[in-house]
């Protein structure tokens, strides 16, 4: 099948609709507009966090500005439209991801902690010595660890679907794994966040289901670049970001199917999240409240609003479709740089956001340095990704990744400025 069947929403292709204007984005976006070390700047390190534009600084702004109050709880006007943004924004992500309806979104600090409450929650009730959870060797570490403290807590063993040599999923590991009839959950990320590889999820999820399993989909990188509909998706859990996706850190999303979610035990408690309290016992809110003791991130959630507006404006399938052209662009480009090594699959539309290098002469940390230093930001390290470095042999990589106002000049930068580490290091 096609990976980026499940990426995009229905709607119009990519190649029927114009190509976006990154030149003209940019200027939605304030940060962009400076130098860095005497150069202008270029940012190429969206896979860590994207930058923020003008609508969604304004959107933050408006609200402590004029709505400031506490959510659910005060009968006043000020409780009433901060509430009424709160859960605009929950509906607004139910809408755009393909949800039943709101109470299957939870609000979560991002990623990381929709993974931790499903490994919590869901994970604690249900499994026991001898279930399996199945992984893969692509993993971001927050859809590891969580996993790994769940097996310590349960006795529960991990399976791991290994890569082939150009960063793809080996798929025919996965009939072996799912033939013992153990695999409870899989875990699987939507895009690898170190090669840039789009699994097919959907057919993942087939296997999974018809073995009797459940799969979370790890969407810190797919949701930002492309969009997501999470029942052509078939996920039971899908978890993303909004910092990744042109909102603030501090908000993500856990999206459940709701039987799931209704089925799963709290797993923090608090404000908000009861229904009564007496002496020795309490009982939960409804759905999604029962997850998310405590005063939440309320700017977060319209900020969030205000983003999805954005992104849809621009339109998900051109931002993936951008983003490809640029990655096709660098690929090409460095494929021509000697003592390049390029991670990840070889065509770029089976990859999304970014390109993982190393160097022969200069490792991934100088690299970054001497690009810095010429203005252009690139992340080196493992990026929270051990074992896809373990898997290539490297300890760290170089990594450009892009975004929806990236140009064809940045990727010139970024070359001009591989030129120069070569100049200092040799190739
Ligand atoms: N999963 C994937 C695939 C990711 O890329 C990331 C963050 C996370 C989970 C965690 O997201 P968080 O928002 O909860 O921290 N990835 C990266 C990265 O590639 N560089 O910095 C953070």
């Amino acid at each position: 099948m096609n990976p980026e069947s499940t990426l995009v929403p229905a709607g119009p292709s990519a190649t029927a609709q114009a190509p976006l204007d990154p030149g003209a984005l940019r200027h939605d976006f304030p940060v962009l507009d400076q130098e860095v070390h005497g150069r202008s700047l270029v940012y190429l390190d969206n896979a860590a966090t994207s930058q923020k534009p003008r609508q969604v600084i304004e959107a933050i702004e408006r609200y402590y500005r004029h709505d400031n109050a506490n959510v659910h709880r005060g009968l006043h006007e000020l409780s009433r439209r901060a509430t009424d943004g709160y859960e605009g924004a929950r509906a607004r992500v139910a809408g755009w991801i393909g949800a039943a309806g709101p109470s299957e979104v939870v609000w979560t600090r991002g990623a990381t902690e929709a993974i931790n409450l499903v490994a919590t929650a869901w994970g604690d009730a249900n499994l026991r010595e001898g279930d399996e959870i199945l992984l893969t060797e692509m993993e971001h570490h927050s859809n590891l660890v969580p996993w790994q403290l769940l097996a310590a807590r349960t006795g529960a063993r991990l399976r791991y679907l290994e890569l082939d040599d150009e960063g793809r999923l080996r798929l025919e590991g996965l009939p072996p794994i799912l033939e013992g009839g153990r695999v409870r959950i899989a875990a699987i990320s939507h895009i690898s966040n170190a090669l840039g590889t789009i699994n097919p999820v959907a057919e993942i999820a087939r296997l999974v289901h018809d073995a009797g399993g459940l799969v979370l989909v790890d969407g810190a990188q797919g949701a930002a670049h492309g969009g997501v509909d999470v029942r052509a998706l078939d996920a039971d859990f899908y978890v993303f970001s909004g910092h990744k996706m042109c909102a603030p850190t501090g908000i993500g999303v856990l999206w459940g199917r709701e039987a799931l979610l209704d089925s799963m035990p709290p797993w923090q408690g608090g404000g908000e999240m009861i229904s009564l309290v007496e002496r020795d016992h309490s009982t939960w809110a409804d759905l999604p409240h029962k997850f998310e003791a405590g005063t939440p991130n309320i700017a977060g959630a319209i900020a969030l609003h205000a983003a999805i507006d954005y992104l849809e404006s621009v339109g998900p399938e051109r931002i993936l479709a951008h983003e490809q052209a640029l990655v096709a662009q660098t690929l090409e480009a460095l494929r021509a740089i000697p003592g390049v090594r390029l991670f990840g699959p070889p065509r770029a539309e089976d990859r999304a956001g970014g390109v993982s290098f190393t160097m022969e002469s200069a490792h991934p940390h100088d690299i970054s340095t001497i690009l810095d230093a010429e203005g252009v930001a690139v992340r080196a390290g493992h990026h929270c990704a051990q074992l896809v470095m373990k898997r290539y042999g490297v300890p760290a990589t170089a990594r450009a990744s892009f975004y929806l106002y990236n140009t064809p000049d940045d990727v010139e930068r970024l070359v001009e400025g591989l030129e120069t580490v070569r100049g200092i290091f040799g190739s």
